[in-house]
């Protein structure tokens, strides 16, 4: 679906021209799943009157519930009493006028209201994120608050849900549309000193004043990027490794943490091959939780494989739980977890790592650790937790420290950037910036705007409102029919 862009490719937000009334009339089923107690079907565009008014046969007042008998045009034959809305554009989401159906959310309903709307002339069913690209168009949203609303329909913890809705209302596009502003000013001043240097009215010193609001922008985005990778995690869930030796109770302690047998469990060393993957709100918080195989040396190739994969992920991870059998003598009592992940290839951060002494419901006071168990503590830079995953000793205290960790990790203020695509655009505008501060633009004004006029591009890029076409498919590929 091509977006209609005016010339230059330059997209206005908030001053979009009147709705094109050749426009497909779109609609859906806006609501979940049938069967369901409603049902909520949707129809924008040009004809969504004309629509409204073959079914119901009236149209209410604007933004106001309506009785409606819906009926089949053709035949006459009611299909369900209603709640009929009509939000007359260009104040209605989509910006265009809107037409809404409360049904009865019934399979055959629906399927009968969305065959009799499929055969009115001008209607058809609306793709997927449809009604959200058309508000986007229609200067309602910007892209940042787009992908808000996406990741608040995707939203499974309320720390999501939070940085989500404070996307959607704007957090990161109303920054960021300041910070283009505050930079078109600056460009202008030095475009006037390139345009006007002759002039003896012309004050000399233009660019040092857009200079110095360029240095302040380069702070506060590179202030907003050191929050990146927290905003981005919470998307996606901050990532759980756990690993260690054999029959340790990897398995044990992963269906603890998720509640249910994710994990086969079993006497036999060697059980977990595959990585195996759950995804958990702890205290509002996501968490992937990583079950690994266990890390020994092994001749048979499939948990040679099995290994690999335990070793990568671990060192991949944002932490990692080293969980060892506690009755086991043999267990360097302060393994080097640091050297590991070093060992096993890592090349970014390495996670940090807890160890877990499993199965202390097992020792004796022959063992070696039997005074430490019970207790969870600090040694040197691990943590470490003597738990039993089975009978479930220990494991409010590691649950409780798990817990703070994630409230340390995620923090209270909310991230600014939570995409990939948010980072990108700020570390480019953070680029260009420090290429026009550079001594080597050396009053060389040309390049100077240059890099200017570059910077504000990539925030334009950024909110949506230049150059995004080849983004926007991306964008609106993860939202559902109906939105
Ligand atoms: N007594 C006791 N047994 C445990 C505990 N945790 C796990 N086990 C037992 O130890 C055995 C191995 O448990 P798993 O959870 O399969 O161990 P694993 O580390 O996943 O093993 P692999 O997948 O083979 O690497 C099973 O028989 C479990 O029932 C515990 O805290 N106490
Ligand atoms: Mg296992």
């Amino acid at each position: 679906m091509a977006l209609d862009l005016p010339a230059g490719g330059a997209l206005r937000c908030g001053a979009m021209t009147k709705p094109n009334p050749n426009r497909d009339t779109i609609f859906a089923l806006s609501s979940g799943r049938p069967p369901a107690a409603i049902a909520v079907v949707r129809i924008s565009g040009p004809r969504a009157r004309a629509a409204l008014e073959a079914l119901a046969r009236r149209v209410p007042e604007p933004r106001r519930a309506g009785l409606a008998r819906v009926r089949d045009p053709e035949t006459g034959e009611p299909i369900d009493e209603a709640l009929a809305l009509w939000f007359p554009g260009p104040k209605s989401e989509t910006g265009e006028d809107v037409a809404e159906l409360q049904l009865h959310g019934g399979p055959a309903v629906i399927a009968a209201v969305l065959r009799v709307l499929g055969r009115i002339e001008g209607l058809r069913l609306a793709e997927p994120g449809e009604f959200t690209r058309r508000a986007f168009e229609a200067g309602q949203l910007d892209l940042t608050a787009v992908e808000g609303l996406a990741d608040l329909i995707g939203a499974e913890t309320e720390a999501q849900r939070r940085q989500a809705f404070r996307q959607l209302k704007g957090l990161l596009g109303a920054r960021a549309e300041t910070w283009r502003q505050r930079l078109i000013e600056a460009l202008a001043l030095v475009e006037a000193r390139i345009d006007f240097s002759d002039e003896a009215d012309v004050p000399e010193d233009l660019v040092g004043p857009a200079l110095a609001v360029a240095r302040g922008l380069r702070g506060e985005i590179a202030e907003a990027l050191s929050g990146a990778a927290r905003g981005e995690r919470l998307r996606d869930g901050l990532v759980v490794a756990i690993a260690g030796p054999p029959n340790a109770g990897k398995s044990t302690l992963l269906n603890r943490m998720a509640r249910r047998e994710a994990a086969i469990v079993s006497p036999i060393p060697g059980t977990t091959r595959d990585v195996i993957e759950v995804h958990l709100d702890l205290g509002g918080y996501p968490v992937t939780v990583l079950d690994t195989a266990g890390i020994r040396d092994s001749t048979d190739p499939v948990e040679q494989e099995g290994v690999r994969r335990a070793r990568q992920r671990a060192s991949e991870a944002d932490l990692v739980l080293w969980v060892t059998d506690a009755t086991d003598e043999t267990e360097e009592s302060e393994p080097d977890l640091k050297q590991k992940a070093t060992d096993w290839g890592n090349e970014g951060s390495l996670p940090a790592v807890w160890i877990i002494r499993n199965k202390v419901d097992l020792l004796t006071p022959n063992n070696k650790v039997y005074n430490d168990s019970y207790k969870s503590e600090y040694r040197l830079s691990n943590i470490a937790f003597y738990l039993s995953a089975s009978t479930g000793a220990g494991l409010d205290s590691f649950f409780a420290q798990l817990g703070h960790h994630l409230g340390n990790y995620f923090g209270s203020e909310p991230a600014l950037v939570s995409r990939e695509r948010h980072r990108k655009a700020l570390e480019a505008t953070v680029v260009h910036l420090d290429r026009a501060l550079a001594d080597g633009a050396g009053g060389r004004e040309d390049i100077i705007a240059e890099e200017l006029r570059a910077a504000a591009n990539t925030l334009g890029r950024l909110v949506g409102r230049v150059d995004v076409e080849d983004v926007l498919d991306t964008i609106f590929r993860d939202f559902c029919i109906g939105k």
